[in-house]
């Protein structure tokens, strides 16, 4: 419904894509997905991680509010909204449970970023219509049992033959794997290079033949949110399913792609320490000790002024950063730097949530536990903060170079 509302608004102007909408309607969107977190989601949280499953009915509800379209452009039936756009609206979905984000995160994520920013018109064609409405959930295959930071040693091969690519290896720990229809893959093409320049990228549909999927991992936290490996066994993918139809190039989609999958993360990561603030504020304003509510006491004041203060510095990086991807610049060192702040941040200000709440902090009940358990996957996945800190250090470097 909110899906056909912004199409009409945004249609009735030049069709560009991506163009930002204009700040009404943008405004009510983000109202609309605040109310969905408020009244549908939140009251969900505990259900879904004793359960380990979000139920079909929010997917449907999700996919009407045409959150499966959100990336991607209008022209192939999306919503097609900015990185700006799109930071903020993860900064109101981060607010709750992950696993309902990872529903379509992925999806409109590093899922089919490949395809959008690579792609050849015909992929886009045939894939990103599909995504856009949520028929499809794509997934992200780069991780390996031997190859997690250092992503371009991956060893899964693709070799060709005839009109195929013969596919033969693991891929490790791929989020929402368990359900994807389509999985973007890097795979080795050239097993003469051992680097970066021998990979590509790739779409495999999950029914071809030699493609298994292992069972889903158990996980700290984020439950209702599944990763399992994803088999290659003498795995057939036609030619045509080489992202762009360019050998060689597989990594650098990859680390493209990543480079706005930080930026989502960043604001999830906003959103997350948000409401871990706003629930350590309200007990802190209600608990009594001592005679009074423990909100009055310094040292309790100090943990909740740290956190506003980095979640504010965390936000402005994270906006700033997805302004200049909108502008067309690389933000290699702002996608990195804002993923890196940004996790860390939350690690921390889910940590101070706790303190605050004390021995009630360590108790499931309250869900700040599970809140706690569910951050410390953002300064891990997408690239750990020590992969940060190198992207970050190497640009700083090379720039430096560059200028001498
Ligand atoms: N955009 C476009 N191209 C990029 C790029 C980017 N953001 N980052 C790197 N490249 C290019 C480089 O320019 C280089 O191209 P040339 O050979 O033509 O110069 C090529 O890619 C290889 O880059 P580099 O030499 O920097 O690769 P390294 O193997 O040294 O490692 C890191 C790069 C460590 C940064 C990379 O492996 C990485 O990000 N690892 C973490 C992976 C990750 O996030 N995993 C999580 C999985 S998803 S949940």
């Amino acid at each position: 419904m909110i899906k056909n509302h912004i199409y009409s608004e945004r249609t009735a102007g030049i069709a560009v894509k991506n163009m930002a909408m204009d700040a009404d309607t943008f405004q009510q969107f983000l109202d609309t997905i605040r109310r969905f977190v408020e009244e549908r989601l939140i009251p969900m949280e505990h259900k879904v991680a004793s359960d380990d499953l979000v139920p079909n009915e929010l997917k449907h509800e999700m996919a009407m509010m045409g959150l499966f379209g959100l990336t991607i452009p209008e022209e192939y039936g999306g919503i097609g909204v900015t990185m700006e756009e799109e930071a903020r609206i993860c900064m109101e979905l981060g607010r709750t449970s992950p696993a309902f984000r990872s529903v379509f995160g992925t999806s409109i994520g590093i899922g089919s970023q490949g395809i959008l920013i690579d792609g050849t018109e015909q992929q886009k064609q045939k894939y990103l219509p599909k995504i856009a409405t949520g028929d499809c959930v794509a997934s992200f295959a780069l991780t390996e049992p031997e190859a997690g930071s250092d992503a371009a040693h991956l060893r899964t091969t693709a070799i060709l033959c005839d009109d195929h690519y013969i596919f033969n290896g693991t891929k490790r720990y791929i989020t929402n794997a368990p359900t994807a229809d389509i999985l973007t893959v890097m795979a080795r093409t050239n097993p003469e290079i051992d680097g970066a320049a021998g990979v590509s990228s790739f779409i495999v549909e999950r029914n071809t033949p030699g493609l298994s999927f292992g069972k889903p991992e158990r996980k700290m936290g984020q439950q209702g949110a599944h990763v399992c490996d994803v088999i290659f066994n003498n795995c057939r993918v036609p030619a045509n399913n080489l992202i762009g139809g360019v050998e060689g190039v597989g990594f650098k989609t990859a680390m493209k792609v990543l480079d706005r999958g930080r930026l989502h993360l960043a604001a999830v990561c906003v959103g997350h320490a948000n409401r871990s603030l706003e629930e350590a504020l309200a007990y802190a304003c209600e608990r009594k000790q001592f005679g009074q509510a423990i909100a009055e006491f310094q040292l309790i004041q100090a943990m909740l002024a740290n956190t506003k203060a980095d979640i504010y510095a965390a936000r402005c990086m994270t906006i700033d950063a997805a302004k200049r991807h909108d502008a067309g610049k690389n933000v290699s060192t702002e996608a990195a730097s804002a993923k890196m702040f940004a996790s860390e941040m939350c690690g921390r200000a889910v940590d101070n949530a706790v303190q605050i709440f004390g021995g009630s902090g360590y108790i499931a009940d309250h869900g700040i536990e599970r809140m706690y358990r569910d951050a410390r996957l953002y300064r891990i996945y997408e690239g750990t903060t020590q992969i940060q800190q190198i992207i970050i250090a190497r640009n700083m470097i090379r720039e430096w170079r560059e200028n001498l």
